[in-house]
């Protein structure tokens, strides 16, 4: 499979020549070859994306048409799911169930955007002046730059392709370099669709070259990032250059907290999906156990008796529960952590290692691993490992289950589990996070809002308010009776 970049219209190689090998973290093959762009490449975009915005047939086209063209993305999407679905997995490792749904996903998101895009008509508001009228109206932001992660490559495109798009931006968006093919192929869909040229192009290849062009080019007036904090930090010193705006979804350490009157099946079984989902690899994983003392240690004989029957391998074979991690790195940095947890004086309860099966050397597995003992001050605790890893906090009274769940630097998302909804409701008005779940965990729709408190980053995605990250305010007065004021 040889793939290209898509500036201006067309489909391009990169101007150096350079290509990029593509694989497969269940067994490291090479799936394809892709080009790997720099900071040309990435200007050449910004140039087509500047210059369709400026000609303005995109932005002030009628809001109706916009939404007809991206609610044939969602179409051409449904059409080829599968395909989609398949090319995820072999790109990320992830179960072909899992990218099914992210598919099914990625549809919907471009359909409520779709929707979305005829109904703002802007807002008359009381002008205290006689004889005047003031109304308020939303514009596209201008040129956007977008750059998305390797965890949902695709899903993650459409949380910022669609309400870009449905708003009148043009934009210039880069992959993950280590998972594009699903976001190529999206933008195949998206000329088929009838997006205009210039309007969406894509740039391939790393962050240090495209993404720091496009978070530091002066021509481009937002970024939006979804990635690593310290990545992000990076972003907001390129961004000031031209004081872009931002919006920064930088992931979290979420905390999941457990109370002994919560439904313990239930519980138990959640607490597993919102962290063994993808391997860990979600930036809203329930990481952080906080289970409540008198249920503590039933609570992880039953985690560490289901979690001995997962089965890993690959994405592709009905029976796998959980696929790879990424990439080596991602495993490196898994692995470091685990060791440091060790070191730190956490005790390990199940996994803490690689497989031993023969099968799954090739391919960058980790075993699923729950800490028990863990204190905030551990690192395992304050860092975000992005892999299959809990740890475990006990507590005895509400207070302490909120303090140790607010105890973060992020603030992206967290759940509470109990069968008393007054205590639920007072724990969540305490807890400093963008999305908080009742009984639930890492549930998330196109309608809700999606972003994080604290270091988790800037701005929301998803919901109404995801489409006015993409969009300026303007506020039009007009003096119907105009007349000299004679002060000079
Ligand atoms: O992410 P990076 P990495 C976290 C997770 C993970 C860690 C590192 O903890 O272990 O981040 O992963 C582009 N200017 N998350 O290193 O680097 C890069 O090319 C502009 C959380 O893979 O943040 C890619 O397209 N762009 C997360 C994107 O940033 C730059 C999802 C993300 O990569 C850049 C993924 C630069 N200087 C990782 N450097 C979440 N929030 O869900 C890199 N990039």
């Amino acid at each position: 499979m040889s793939l290209k970049q898509y500036i201006n219209g067309k489909w391009v190689g990169a101007i150096s020549g350079n290509t990029r090998s593509i694989m497969n973290p269940f067994n490291q093959e090479v799936i394809a070859i892709v080009p790997e762009g720099d900071e040309s490449d990435a200007k050449a975009a910004i140039a087509a994306a500047r210059a369709a915005f400026d000609k303005g047939e995109w932005s002030s086209a009628p809001a109706t048409e916009r939404g007809v063209i991206v609610r044939k993305i969602a179409e051409l999407i449904e059409r080829d799911q599968e395909k989609l679905a398949r090319l995820e997995s072999l790109n990320t490792g992830k179960t072909v169930e899992e990218s099914r749904g992210d598919m099914a996903d990625i549809a919907g998101v471009f359909r409520y955007y779709a929707e979305l895009a005829d109904k703002d008509g802007g807002e008359m508001i009381h002008s205290p002046v006689p004889n005047s009228i003031s109304k308020v109206v939303r514009e596209p932001v201008g040129v956007c730059g977008q750059i998305t992660p390797w965890n949902y490559p695709l899903l993650q495109a459409s949380w910022k392709l669609a309400p870009a798009l449905v708003t009148g931006n043009t934009l210039i968006m880069k992959p993950s370099e280590i998972t594009p093919l699903t976001t190529i192929k999206v933008f195949e869909l998206m000329e088929e669709a009838g997006v205009p040229t210039g309007v969406a192009n894509l740039v391939l290849g790393s962050g240090h070259t495209v993404g720091a062009e496009l978070s530091r080019n002066m021509d481009v007036d937002l970024l939006s990032f979804t990635g690593g904090i310290v990545t992000g930090k990076k972003i907001m010193q390129a961004a000031s250059s031209n004081v872009k705006k931002l919006a920064l979804e930088l992931g979290g350490k979420n905390p999941n907290i457990i109370f002994a009157d919560a439904d313990f099946e239930t519980a138990v079984d959640q607490a597993l999906n919102g962290v063994f989902f993808h391997a860990g690899q979600i930036c809203s994983a329930g990481t952080r156990l906080i289970i409540e003392e008198s249920i503590h240690d039933e609570f992880i004989h039953a985690l560490v008796e289901r979690v001995k029957k997962f089965k890993l391998g690959s994405g592709f074979d009905e029976d796998t529960q959980m696929g790879p991690l990424i990439s080596a790195e991602q495993l490196a940095k898994v692995e470091k952590y685990v060791e440091t947890g060790i070191k730190e004086g956490a005790t390990l309860a199940v996994g803490g290692s690689r497989p031993a099966d023969p099968e799954l050397q090739n391919g960058f597995f980790f075993l699923p691993t729950i800490f028990t003992d863990c204190t905030t001050d551990m690192t395992i605790v304050q860092e975000e490992a992005f892999g299959p890893v809990i740890t475990v906090e006990k507590f005895l009274t509400e207070e302490e289950a909120v303090k140790l769940a607010n105890d973060s630097i992020y603030g992206l998302a967290g759940g509470v589990w109990t069968n008393d909804i007054v205590k639920a409701e007072r724990c969540v008005a305490k807890l400093r996070m963008g999305t908080v779940w009742i009984n639930d965990f890492n549930l998330y729709f196109p309608h809700a809002p999606w972003g994080g408190f604290k270091q988790s980053g800037i701005g929301r995605e998803l919901g109404k308010i995801g489409l006015e990250e993409y969009t300026e305010t303007k506020h039009i007065f007009q003096n119907l009776k105009p007349k000299p004021i004679n002060w000079f």
